[in-house]
């Protein structure tokens, strides 16, 4: 699952040899005193035993003894920050040529913007090229992993943090938070796409379609394409069934709908404009039962005519009902 075979031999990433030394090596230490002491252990149990040795011994300490065993831990673990720091310390500071990312995370999913403005729910980046991501988190602490590539790293509100590696190899490979960051954290994935050159500048220059309709042709199949690479899926379903946030299926056009403004109950018609409040301004209106803060604006991100098209999506479904 951690990685795609596709070209055997070649690192996903440049920091994957690196870290896998650093890795190995702690692993193997720990492995060969678990080894070591076990033995010896037992060896002292036959050796002292109580019927070869029924009256206890003082045995007065050994300066020799006191000396190697301080020393050679000393070694080892100076050896172990060795290979973590110099294996470290590159990840710290990105090539200048490198291409710049955006990655935004919020609750509970990833964004990626390029520097054409393209958004993407996936990272696609091209083979052979170091990619800087900047992290930004918009409500909590999220940390954004990719164990192919041995990358990991907070993203904290308010501060500026970036990552950057090397693709090596083409594929795709897991992408997803590893800071616990509330209740949908463990549906917070994504993936990564490594791409020919080629391949890569055909997708970042065509930004005519962000999302591709790939639900048919439906009525509203492309508002569906548009709530699953938004991320929207990861708090309301079109089931009727309750996450995080009220279901689709809830929003009945044209009738009336309870929610919380500024605290107090207020009824709202449901129609284009409660829709696209509910998007850019979420915690104006909060539907009744449900928590506040918990949603972030997706002004900017989502653009109206994508509401246009999730509109239709959601008209569709009262219309099946
Ligand atoms: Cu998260």
């Amino acid at each position: 699952m951690i990685s795609m075979q596709s070209t055997p031999g070649i690192d996903a990433s440049n920091f994957v040899s690196s870290f896998n030394l650093a890795f190995y090596f702690m692993v193997g230490i720990a492995l060969l005193f678990m080894l070591g002491l076990t033995v010896l252990m037992l060896y002292f149990v036959y050796k002292y035993n109580r019927k070869k040795n029924s009256k206890a011994v003082q045995i007065e300490g050994s300066v020799r003894l006191e000396i190697l065993w301080t020393v050679i831990p000393a070694l080892l673990t100076l050896l172990m920050f060795y290979f973590g720091w110099s294996g470290w310390k590159p990840m710290t500071k990105a090539p200048d040529d490198a291409m710049v990312v955006t990655s935004t995370a919020r609750m509970w999913n990833f964004s990626f913007e390029y520097e054409n403005g393209k958004s993407s729910p996936e990272l696609v980046v091209p083979v052979n090229t170091p990619v800087k991501i900047n992290l930004v988190a918009l409500d909590v602490i999220h940390s954004l992993f990719i164990p192919a590539f041995r990358i990991k790293s907070d993203m904290v509100p308010g501060r500026e943090t970036m990552m950057w590696f090397l693709p090596q190899r083409e594929g795709q490979y897991d992408l997803y938070c590893a800071e616990y960051c509330g209740l949908q954290h463990s549906y917070m994935t994504s993936v990564v796409k490594v791409v020919s050159q080629e391949e890569y500048l055909k997708w970042y220059t065509d930004t005519t379609a962000v999302t591709t309709a790939t639900e048919g042709s439906a009525p509203g199949a492309e508002g569906l394409a548009i709530l699953k690479n938004r991320g929207c899926n990861a708090c309301h379903t079109s089931d009727g069934s309750k996450l995080v946030g009220p279901s689709y299926l809830d929003l009945r056009f044209g009738e009336k709908l309870i929610v919380l403004r500024d605290g107090k109950e207020t009824e709202v018609t449901v129609d284009e404009t409660y829709i696209i409040n509910s998007i850019y301004d979420p915690n104006s209106e909060i539907v009744k039962g449900y928590p506040k803060g918990l949603m972030q604006s997706y002004k900017g991100v989502v653009p109206e005519d994508e509401i246009t098209k999730i509109i239709e999506y959601l008209k569709s479904l009262n219309e099946e009902q």
